[in-house]
């Protein structure tokens, strides 16, 4: 992701959280999201696609599995067209009053997802440059699990509810995804945290604090 004029100026930090299916980046971000607060540092909460009511609009849509036959392409088109109307009405906008975001998955899930399904790394990057208009994360977590552990627990919070669009493509999809998202943060040591998401939460919590002190120095901040 490479930064552009319109990303400097931006006070606030910028956290985003990846990982595949029920490793937990809901969990972790609600732990993190109190530190942060508890510190008296103003943090906005947000997830994709979702983040605005246009967002939250294509969400069901994708989710629902309703534009699944358009085909790939246009669903990676449909996951930027969300996190156009994110960045530009919720994300930059708090950035720029000194608000930390904090966002469920960005645009590394598109890369991930999406370029698993078969849509051309030119064609996403040229789509994540437009989307993001040079507002990067300062610190990406990717939470790693066994596909395994992730489903059994994504389908514990489901209950009796169908599996959306995306849980329900089996093992080795959510097996492809984890490689995918181990190799995107080894690409990018400078912006992303491998983090193990084995054990209970509060043991992940802890991981995830450390590592945000380490990266961002928050208690400096306030
Ligand atoms: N997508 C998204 C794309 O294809 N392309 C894109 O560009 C984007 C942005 C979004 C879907 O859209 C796809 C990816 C996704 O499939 P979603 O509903 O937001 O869908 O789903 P996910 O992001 O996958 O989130 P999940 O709800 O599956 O899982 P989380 O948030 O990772 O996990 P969490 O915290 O909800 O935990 C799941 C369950 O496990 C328990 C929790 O209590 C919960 O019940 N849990 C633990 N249990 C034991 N030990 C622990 N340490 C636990 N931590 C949590």
């Amino acid at each position: 992701m490479v930064p552009s004029p319109r990303g400097r100026g931006l006070r606030g930090r910028f956290i985003t959280f990846e990982g595949g299916e029920g490793t937990g980046k809901t969990t972790q971000i609600r732990s993190l999201v109190h530190r942060l607060l508890e510190l008296g540092l103003p943090v906005l909460r947000t997830r994709e696609p979702g983040g605005t009511s246009g967002g939250e609009m294509i969400r069901s849509l994708l989710l629902s599995g309703a534009a699944k036959d358009f085909g790939p392409d246009t669903e990676a088109v449909l996951f930027s067209a969300a996190r156009i109307d994110h960045v530009d009405r919720t994300i930059r906008p708090a950035l720029s009053r000194g608000t930390w975001v904090v966002s469920d998955r960005f645009a590394d899930s598109t890369r991930v997802y999406q370029g698993l399904a078969g849509v051309e790394m030119p064609l996403l990057s040229a789509m994540e440059r437009i989307s993001l208009d040079g507002v990067r994360p300062d610190l990406t977590i990717v939470l790693d699990l066994d596909p395994e552990i992730g489903r059994a627990r994504a389908a514990r919070r489901r209950g009796d509810a169908a599996a959306d669009r995306f849980e329900g493509e089996g093992f080795d999809a959510d097996a492809a995804r984890r490689r995918a998202f181990r190799a995107l943060a080894k690409s990018d040591p400078d912006r992303c945290v491998l983090i193990d998401a084995n054990g209970a939460s509060p043991e992940i919590a802890d991981r995830v604090w450390r590592t945000v002190v380490e990266r961002l120095c928050p208690a400096r901040e306030v």
